[in-house]
């Protein structure tokens, strides 16, 4: 069957609209529009202005309409996780914060007042990331921004009642916010209660695949607007090639997110030890995963360098990383790198002071390395903890690009890796609002069938030719295109 669907994707860096047509079991895509997310800093701290965000969206919607070679079956949306926005009577109640701000440590310690860590993980099975939306909820309650709220919707179904007048929760994004019952996949009320969150304020859980309703203006007034994976990472993983349930993945981008689908959470304080998080997947699957800090160390790095006046370009960087060796290393998972700031002074902290870091491509080097390790070692636990032979790593997202990060993670795991497709997010996306409205098979191995037809991957395997392996990896590296970060 063939037809085209809107998916809106919503990144750290940017965001996009994508028109996705579906023709002969192949899924092509074509950006329609593309525009920064970042947030801005603000008096109350890191915002977003979502009304701007709404506007580039219509503004894409109405270029993927025109691009459209017949009708569109249907719009669907997702972004990063966790954060929100409140609705009230009149609609929007100031603008949504931004996760990495730091209001989330706040929040994080009202919350740990009245359940400890080890019982929350045994209840919602997320680990205790300091920007889990029930921290965020519990410092608007102290700051009184909930007494006018009616309801808090996160982000891609705050844009979709800006679309339709629909109020809802898609499972997926908010189980990232350690409010859900994993088992039941309903809001923990008890939870909510003790943490003292007005009830009134959670809205209908949906799942991915459901017809809101017609979208009711803008160029696509009339066009469903779908449920999809609503969580960048949940599309990313059904539109990761998975071959079988002793594939990993990793989502990498801004963030590298590495896990195992499952048919259940694993939710043992052993689990939480290792701060392992069940996420709702799309399909009642859970996604067993870790949140590695990923490209975001690079490139906030670069951000710092570029401040000081110094002269780096991603491709250079890699070409020159990919020949040094004997970096430190340090825990790419540490939280003292989450928020933005002067990175090569946190990690230079992190590694104890080594003044070669100070050479970019040094720095650059260190930095993979250690996403490498992070990788390893978690590849290991996921093994540990679901009884699986992994043996295949699937990265999909625009860090699928970084061919020195593949090799060094096929070299220390030992294990195959596929890289590709840059664009799995937008596939999970699009493939689930196809399904919903008919246009494709149905189980998520069909859907993910599609993207093999679909993508060029890349394989890397452990490496025996160390100089065979390197001339391939500066051939691959000196491709890059204009998107420095690797990011959506
Ligand atoms: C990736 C991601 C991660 C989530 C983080 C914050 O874009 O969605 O999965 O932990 O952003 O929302």
């Amino acid at each position: 069957m063939s037809g085209s669907v809107i998916a809106v994707d919503l990144g750290a860096t940017s965001g996009r609209v994508v028109l996705a047509t579906l023709a002969d079991g192949r899924l092509s895509l074509t950006e329609a529009h593309r525009f920064s997310t970042a947030a801005h800093r603000t008096e109350l701290g890191l915002q977003l202005d979502v009304m701007r965000l709404f506007d580039e969206i219509q503004a894409g919607i109405g270029k993927a309409v025109a691009a459209a070679p017949g009708p569109v079956s249907g719009l669907g949306i997702d972004s990063w996780g966790v954060d929100y926005g409140l609705v009230g009577a009149d609609g929007l109640i100031g603008m949504p914060f931004n996760y990495r701000d730091d209001r989330t440590l706040r929040g994080r310690e009202l919350v740990r007042a009245v359940v400890d860590q080890s019982e929350l993980y045994g209840r919602v099975g997320i680990h205790d990331n300091p920007f889990n939306t029930i921290n965020q909820l519990a410092d608007d309650l102290a700051e009184g921004r909930l007494d006018d709220a009616e309801a808090f919707l996160l982000l891609p179904d705050l844009l979709g009642y800006l679309l339709t007048g629909r109020r809802y929760a898609e499972r997926t994004n908010t189980s990232t916010g350690a409010m859900l019952d994993p088992g039941t996949r309903d809001w923990d009320w008890e939870l909510i209660d003790r943490v003292g969150l007005p009830r009134r304020i959670f809205p209908e859980l949906v799942d991915a695949g459901t017809v809101i309703g017609p979208i009711i203006n803008g160029l696509a007034a009339g066009v469903p607007l779908v449920t999809v994976g609503s969580h960048d990472t949940a599309s990313a993983v059904v539109g990761a090639p998975l071959t079988g349930p002793d594939d990993v993945f990793v989502s990498s981008g801004t963030w590298s997110l590495i896990g195992m689908e499952l048919d259940r959470p694993i939710v043992t304080e052993e689990a939480r030890l290792a701060a392992l998080a069940n996420e709702g997947g799309v399909d009642g699957t859970t996604r067993f995963l870790k949140n590695v800090m990923g490209m975001w160390i690079l490139s906030e790095a670069m951000r710092t360098w570029e401040a000081e006046g110094r002269d780096v370009s991603l491709p250079d960087l890699l070409a020159r990383a990919a020949t040094i060796t004997g970096v430190p290393r340090f825990d790419a998972t540490d939280e003292a790198l989450m928020a933005p700031g002067d990175m090569p002074a946190r990690v230079a902290r992190l590694v104890g002071d080594d003044p070669r870091m100070d050479d970019p491509a040094f720095f650059t080097r260190s930095v993979l390395e250690s996403l490498a390790d992070a990788y390893a070692a978690t590849v290991e636990e996921l093994a540990q903890f679901t009884g699986r032979r992994p043996t295949r790593i699937a990265v999909v997202g625009g860090g699928s690009q970084n061919a020195l990060l593949n090799q060094l993670t096929a070299d220390r795991t030992g294990m195959t890796v596929s890289a590709g497709p840059v664009e799995a997010t937008a596939m999970g996306n699009a493939l689930i609002q196809a399904r919903a409205v008919g246009l494709t098979p149905h189980t998520l191995a069909d859907l993910r069938s599609i993207v093999m037809a679909s993508a060029d991957l890349t394989t890397f395997t452990p490496a025996s030719d160390k100089d065979a392996v390197l001339a391939e990896i500066t051939a691959l590296s000196n491709e890059f295109g204009a998107d420095p970060l690797f990011t959506r």
